[in-house]
């Protein structure tokens, strides 16, 4: 099984919109595994986004995603990373249909409001900057086999 990492980022608390996006995940048969709500310190998200240094959105970037707690979770299932991405729609809310998370919740790109892994890679290391390995719960609901 795949496990990806997923941050709502602070425009979620703030518009109290954190359980209708988490519904996005669950509802679609995804395992939450792991789940922390934190304020965010900027040498993390500097780690974080560092393939965006220097960017002209960068500065603004930082500063949203410091602008607030945020929730970081860890979603478990097969070809999870894919999935995810794609529930949460592209990058540029300009692309993103009605229907995914950003085609729904958001207007401005750099407001985007969900981070999600876009490759193994990517799902292990930021997995490791949020979460230790005793914070992962692995459960099973093999009595409920909906999914
Ligand atoms: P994603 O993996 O979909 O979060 O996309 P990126 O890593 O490319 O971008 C990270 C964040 O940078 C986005 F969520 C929002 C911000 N961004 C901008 O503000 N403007 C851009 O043109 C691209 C990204």
């Amino acid at each position: 099984m795949e496990k990806t990492l997923v941050m709502l980022k602070p425009g979620v608390l703030q518009r109290r919109i954190v359980g209708e996006v988490l519904s996005r995940f669950e509802r679609k048969g995804l395992k939450i595994v792991a789940l922390r709500l934190l304020n965010l310190d900027r040498a993390a998200v500097e780690t974080h986004y560092r393939e965006h240094k220097g960017k002209d959105f960068y500065e603004k970037l930082l500063e949203y995603t410091l602008s607030g707690p945020v929730i970081a979770l860890i979603l478990e299932g097969e070809n999870a990373i894919g999935m995810v991405r794609r529930l949460v729609g592209p990058t540029d809310v300009r692309e993103s249909l009605p229907g995914t998370i950003r085609g729904d919740y958001a207007c401005r790109t750099r407001l985007n409001i969900v981070h999600a892994s876009d490759s193994p890679d990517s799902a292990e290391r930021e997995i490791a900057l949020f979460f230790k390995p005793q914070d992962i719960v692995e459960w099973k609901d093999e009595n409920a086999p909906w999914f």
